[in-house]
C-alpha cells in the first residue's frame, strides 16, 4: 500500500476501470443539470477516441510541421467551414483546447499587459478567465486575465434586479476608465447581453467589445438568444461543450481583419498541439447542429422556461419571474431562505446529490455584501442542455421540480426519491437530436 492506494498494478487497473464504470451508472440514473455539461452523441464519443488522439500538428492547416496530417487537415479544414456557417463568422480557428484558452487568445490578440479590461466580476456572474489576480479587498482570487495577462481589471456593473449589464452604469464607466478590451458574456448568463448598446462608446475610448459565448454557443449558432458578430463584435471566444453539445474543447470565431493576429495568438502563443480527436468530434456535433440544432436550441429553451416556472410555482425563489426567468438554458435560484430548513447553496447540491439530482451551488450578485462565500453560497444553478439531448420536454421538467419540491421544501428523504428518480431517467437513454444509433447515451464503452 502507498499513501492508501494499493500499488498492485492489475488491481489498481481492475480498480479504476470500476469507478469509471460506476460513474458510467450514476449517470445513467441521474437528472444532469450542470448549465456548463452535456452529453455528446455516440458518433461524437467514437471520434474522440480513434487515433487523432495521439497525433501532432503544430500550426495551421496545410502548413503543419509534421508528416501524417492529410486526414487531420481535411476534418479540420471541414470544422471550420461548419463553424463560419453555423456561426455566420469571416474567420474561425478551432485549435483553443478550452474556453479559457480561447478567452486568453482574443486577450492576447487584442491587448497588453497592463491593459485596461472590463468583465463581469464572479460574484455578477463572470468566469474566472475572466477576473483579475487580486480582489478590490486584497483577497487572493488568482483569475486568468489578471494572473496571466497582468490586466488592469474594471468590473462591468450589473443590474440585479434585470440579472443583465447595467447599460447605463457601465456606459458612464467605459468612459472613465477608457478600457483598450470590454468582454460581455458569462457564466450565470440568462439574457442577451447588451452589445448593440455598448459597442459604439467601447470603440470611441479606443477599445475592443468581444464575447464570451462559452454558454450560450449552441444558442447562438442556431439562431436563438442573440447575434454578437451582427451586434458589433470584433471576435467571440467559446467551450464547444456546453449548450454547443461537443467534445470539451474551444474555439474563436471573427471578423476577417484579426484573422492574423488570431491565428498567431493561438500558435506558438498559447497551443502547441491542439487535441486533434476533440477537433474531430467538434466537426460531428456541428454537422448534428446543421441537422437538428434548430429543433435542439429551441427545446433547450422551453425546458428551461418550463422547469423555471414549476420550480417557482412550487415555492422556489427563481430569480427574474418578471422577465420570464431566462432566455437561455439556465435557471439562477436564491436559496437562502432555505438556510435554516436544509442550508444554503452547497448544502442544497449535497442534499440534491444523495437523489441523484446533480447542479452547482452558485454565487448570487448579493453574496458578498451578505457575508456569503463562494463555497456555501446564496444560489444553485441549473441548466437544461442535457436532458433536452436525453429527449426531455416541458413535461419531464414539471415532475423535475417536483422531485426537487419534495426533497428541499417538503422534507422528504432524498434516498427515498433517488429511487422515482432512477425510475425517470430509465426511459430517456439514448441521445437525440444527432444521427441515429443503438449506443446508450451513457454506456460505458469496452474496447480493452
Ligand atoms: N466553470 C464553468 C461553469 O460551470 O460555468 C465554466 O468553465
Amino acid at each position: 500500500m502507498l499513501a492508501g492506494i494499493d500499488v498492485d498494478p492489475e488491481g489498481l487497473f481492475l480498480r479504476i476501470r470500476n469507478l469509471l464504470n460506476q460513474h458510467h451508472d450514476l449517470f445513467s440514473f441521474a437528472i444532469p443539470l450542470i448549465a456548463s455539461e452535456n452529453i455528446v452523441s455516440p458518433a461524437v464519443r467514437e471520434a474522440i477516441c480513434s487515433d487523432f488522439a495521439h497525433r501532432y500538428a503544430e500550426g495551421w492547416t496545410g502548413e503543419r510541421v509534421y508528416a501524417g496530417c492529410q486526414f487531420v487537415d481535411e476534418v479540420e479544414l471541414i470544422c471550420i467551414e461548419l463553424m463560419k456557417k453555423l456561426f455566420r463568422a469571416d474567420f474561425a480557428d478551432v485549435r483553443p483546447i478550452s474556453g479559457v484558452v480561447a478567452n486568453l487568445t482574443l486577450y492576447t490578440a487584442f491587448a497588453r499587459p497592463l491593459d485596461t479590461f472590463m468583465a463581469l466580476s464572479v460574484a455578477t456572474g463572470g468566469h474566472i478567465s475572466m477576473a483579475p489576480l487580486m480582489g478590490k479587498s486584497g483577497v487572493f482570487l488568482g483569475g486568468t486575465a489578471g494572473a496571466v495577462k497582468g490586466f488592469n481589471i474594471e468590473y462591468l456593473p450589473l443590474d440585479e434586479g434585470e440579472m443583465n449589464i447595467d447599460v447605463d452604469a457601465a456606459l458612464k464607466k467605459i468612459r472613465e476608465v477608457k478600457p483598450q478590451l470590454v468582454l460581455c458574456g458569462a457564466s450565470v448568463f440568462l439574457f442577451p447581453h447588451p452589445v448593440k448598446e455598448l459597442v459604439d462608446t467601447v470603440n470611441e475610448v479606443g477599445g475592443k467589445l468581444i464575447y464570451d459565448a462559452a454558454h450560450v454557443a449552441g444558442l447562438i449558432c442556431n439562431g436563438y438568444f442573440q447575434d454578437p458578430l451582427r451586434e458589433g463584435v470584433e471576435a467571440m471566444s467559446m467551450s464547444t461543450h456546453k449548450t454547443l453539445p461537443g467534445p470539451q474543447h474551444g474555439a474563436v470565431v471573427a471578423k476577417a481583419e484579426h484573422e492574423e493576429v488570431i491565428k498567431r495568438a493561438v500558435f506558438p502563443g498559447l497551443t502547441s498541439n491542439h487535441h486533434l480527436h476533440n477537433v474531430a468530434g467538434l466537426a460531428i456535433t456541428l454537422v448534428e447542429m446543421l441537422k437538428f440544432g434548430k429543433k435542439y436550441a429551441g427545446q433547450v429553451i422551453k425546458n428551461s422556461k418550463a422547469l423555471a416556472e414549476s420550480l417557482y410555482e412550487s415555492g422556489f425563489d427563481v430569480l427574474a419571474e418578471h422577465k420570464g426567468f431566462t432566455e437561455s438554458h439556465t435557471i439562477l435560484i436564491d436559496v437562502a431562505n432555505l438556510k435554516d430548513k436544509v442550508g444554503l447553496g452547497a448544502d442544497v447540491e449535497k442534499l440534491l446529490e444523495k437523489a441523484n439530482i446533480i447542479l452547482n451551488r452558485n454565487m448570487l450578485p448579493w453574496d458578498v455584501r451578505e457575508g456569503r462565500h463562494y463555497k456555501n453560497p446564496g444560489g444553485i444553478r441549473l441548466g437544461t442542455s442535457e436532458l433536452t439531448r436525453l429527449g426531455m420536454k416541458e413535461g419531464e421538467m414539471v415532475q423535475i421540480a417536483e422531485f426537487m419540491e419534495r426533497i428541499l421544501l417538503d422534507g422528504e428523504k432524498p434516498e427515498k426519491v433517488r429511487e422515482e428518480v432512477k425510475d425517470f431517467r430509465s426511459e430517456f437513454q439514448k441521445v437525440h437530436y444527432c444521427f441515429e444509433s443503438a449506443t446508450k447515451a451513457y454506456e460505458y464503452i469496452k474496447i480493452h
